[in-house]
């Protein structure tokens, strides 16, 4: 965007930055323990995952480690991982979540 300026009539260039809020990955880790259903019945619940698709993050954490299960804002995100933990504690669970700035 061009702006006039300046006493002998130059041209300013101005720009806007858009503001953005930053925005949180939340990480479900694997262990040996969870029950790939219990993992599974998380995604639907806490992020509304449908069935296939909460199986198919499921398995990624099986077999990569970790995945990312969803980006929020921060306090979504730390009620999410906040969720999540105490569910898979109060089930005697030792799933992990996490966040983690983009
Ligand atoms: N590895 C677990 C098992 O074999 C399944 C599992 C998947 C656990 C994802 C945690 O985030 C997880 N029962």
């Amino acid at each position: 965007q061009r702006t006039p300026g300046g006493s002998a009539g130059l041209l300013t260039k101005t720009r806007t930055r858009t503001q953005r809020p930053p925005l949180y990955k939340v990480l479900l880790l694997n262990d040996d323990y969870t029950p790939m259903d219990f993992v599974v019945h998380v995604l639907e619940r806490f992020f509304g995952i449908d069935r296939h698709q909460a199986v198919e993050i499921m398995m990624t954490v099986h077999r990569k480690g970790l995945a990312v299960v969803g980006v929020f804002s921060f306090e979504i995100a730390e009620t999410k991982v906040t969720q999540v933990m105490d569910y898979a504690r109060r089930n005697q669970h030792p799933l992990q979540c996490t966040m983690e700035k983009e």
